[in-house]
């Protein structure tokens, strides 16, 4: 494996870090990536992803989104961290300790698989696959819905509870928001791991630390064509971040 050495010494020299992570770090823990699951077979492959995940998806039928959350629940709840997300947490221990860098993690996934590894803090731009609240009156819905398969209704309003994640159309969390453009905008250095950058606004936050004057660098087995990359390392994040931290 060759790395180039200047990315090695932009990693080493930068003094503020954001990581923004996709699906693709969850992918060598089992967990199919979000545009790979439409090539899936099986119970939901005729289904369309960006369908289920949207409101427009959940008003029109909220059974079948319920559903499609409790099936992706069911298969997400004994996967574990990969060196990808270990790798992302150690660092970012390693950093807290010694103070010479400070690493911002920002991810897109629902997963909890960097928390799982050890990460603190994460910023969940997209929300938690298990958390679950009323889509009415916001209530946090506590309590166990394994096994639930028809959505359950609000204790507090009698209102629909569904998955605490961000749908298509809605409004990204405004702390976590907050939290990503601050760390973006104030970074010298920018790794966008494991994702397609397709998803706004999660995918402008590249060019916004790139506006600043960092450096871009993306690991990914298939390049995206993101006009403001510097470095683009092609590979597993699993196999490129135990060796590039
Ligand atoms: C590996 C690997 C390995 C494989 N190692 N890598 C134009 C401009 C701006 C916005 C829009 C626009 N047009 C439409 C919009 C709106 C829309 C949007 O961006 N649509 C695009 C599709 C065009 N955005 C929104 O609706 C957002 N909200 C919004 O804009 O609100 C406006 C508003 C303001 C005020 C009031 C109201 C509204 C919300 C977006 C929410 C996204 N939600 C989802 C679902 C989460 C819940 C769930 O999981 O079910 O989030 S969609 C899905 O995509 C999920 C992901 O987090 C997100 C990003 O996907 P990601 O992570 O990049 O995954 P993949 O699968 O695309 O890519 C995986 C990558 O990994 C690939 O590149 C592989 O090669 C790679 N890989 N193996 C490293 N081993
Ligand atoms: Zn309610």
């Amino acid at each position: 494996m060759h790395i180039e050495q200047e990315v090695i010494d932009c990693i080493q020299n930068a003094r503020r870090v954001c990581i923004l992570t996709g699906a693709g770090v969850s992918a060598e823990s089992g967990i199919a990536t979000f545009r790979d699951a439409k090539e899936g077979k099986g119970l939901w492959s005729q289904y369309d992803p960006q369908q289920l995940a949207s409101i427009d998806g959940f008003l029109k039928d909220p059974q079948t989104v319920w559903q499609w959350y409790q099936w992706r629940r069911d298969v997400n709840k004994d996967k574990q961290p990969n060196p990808a997300h270990l790798a992302i947490a150690q660092w970012q221990k390693r950093t807290q300790q010694n103070g010479n860098q400070l690493v911002s993690l920002i991810t897109q996934n629902v997963d909890g698989l960097h928390q799982k590894a050890g990460s603190n803090p994460v910023t969940e731009l997209h929300g938690n696959i298990w958390r679950n609240h009323c889509l009415q009156c916001g209530q946090t819905h506590h309590g166990s819905v394994e096994r639930i398969e028809q959505v359950p209704e609000c204790q507090h309003c009698g209102g629909q509870v569904r998955p605490s994640v961000v749908w298509f159309g809605e409004a990204l969390p405004e702390q976590a928001w907050r939290e990503a453009e601050s760390a973006a905008y104030s970074c010298d250095l920018f790794l966008s791991v494991g994702t397609s950058s397709q998803v706004y606004p999660a995918a402008g936050l590249a060019a916004l630390a790139k506006s600043q004057g960092a450096k871009v660098i993306e690991i990914n087995p298939e390049p995206t064509s993101s006009p403001v990359v510097d470095y683009q390392i092609e590979g597993k994040a699993g196999i490129l971040l135990p060796i590039l931290f």
